[in-house]
């Protein structure tokens, strides 16, 4: 397969933002022309659909809906930026990517699994990502580091969905690594930021 494919997954606050500028820096720094995006994200179209998904005054979206918007806008990101860079044998970080959907909308959500593994392939035309890394952390870190960074005003639509929501995201991310050993790494999110940059580039180095 052309390129190389990183993908950054985990619940909210866990440092995905902050180890991919990191990554980006230590994959440039070793000749890789690389293209840092994310999801729901990436397009014109799909940040629209971010925003729709986003926004706390949609709450009342039906699971099914979030579902088919969350794909629809992987659907895009994949065919319009993903890809042609992959295809010029660049670098892709995106933060989040299939996981999230099978972690949110089917552990999380409770919609069947089988039906998004299907919907995530027909996303990504065959094209998985090479690596993801997955970072992982409590439930009651995520609150504490969204309570800092919110100031207590509370987040968008999905961080303000409940503790057993993002309990269910937790515990569903870590059975999808299990089910995906040579893909998924799993890193403990609780680490400093250097460690776990450290940890990453031995990751990817290798
Ligand atoms: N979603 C997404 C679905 O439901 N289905 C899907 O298919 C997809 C693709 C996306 C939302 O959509 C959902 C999941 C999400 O709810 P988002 O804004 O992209 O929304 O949400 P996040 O990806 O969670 O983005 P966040 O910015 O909230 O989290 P990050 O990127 O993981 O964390 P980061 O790097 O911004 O750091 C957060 C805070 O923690 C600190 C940082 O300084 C920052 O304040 N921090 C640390 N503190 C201590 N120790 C460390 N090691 C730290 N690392 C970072």
């Amino acid at each position: 397969m052309a390129g190389l494919f990183i993908t950054l997954e985990g619940p909210e606050c866990a440092g995905k933002s902050t180890q991919l500028k990191l990554l980006a820096d230590y994959l440039t720094q070793n000749c890789w022309n690389v293209l840092c995006t994310r999801e729901p994200g990436g397009t014109t179209l799909a940040e629209d659909i971010r925003n729709m998904l986003l926004e706390k005054r949609n709450e009342d979206i039906a699971p099914e809906t979030e579902l088919l918007l969350f794909a629809a806008s992987r659907a895009q990101h994949v065919r319009q930026v993903i890809l042609p860079h992959l295809d010029k044998g660049g670098a892709v970080i995106c933060d989040r990517f299939i996981d999230s959907t099978t972690a949110y909308q089917g552990y999380a959500r409770g919609l069947s699994i089988d039906f998004i593994n299907q919907l995530n392939d027909y996303c990504v035309c065959g094209r998985n990502p090479d690596i993801t890394l997955l970072f992982d952390l409590p439930v009651e870190e995520t609150w504490r580091r969204l309570t800092l960074r919110s100031g207590g005003k509370g987040g968008d639509r999905m961080e303000s969905q409940g503790n057993a929501f993002h309990t269910a995201v937790r515990n569903g991310f870590l059975q999808i690594a299990q089910q995906h050993p040579q893909r998924i790494h799993v890193l403990d999110a609780m680490q400093s930021i250097e460690d776990i940059a450290a940890r990453v580039r031995n990751i990817v180095g290798k």
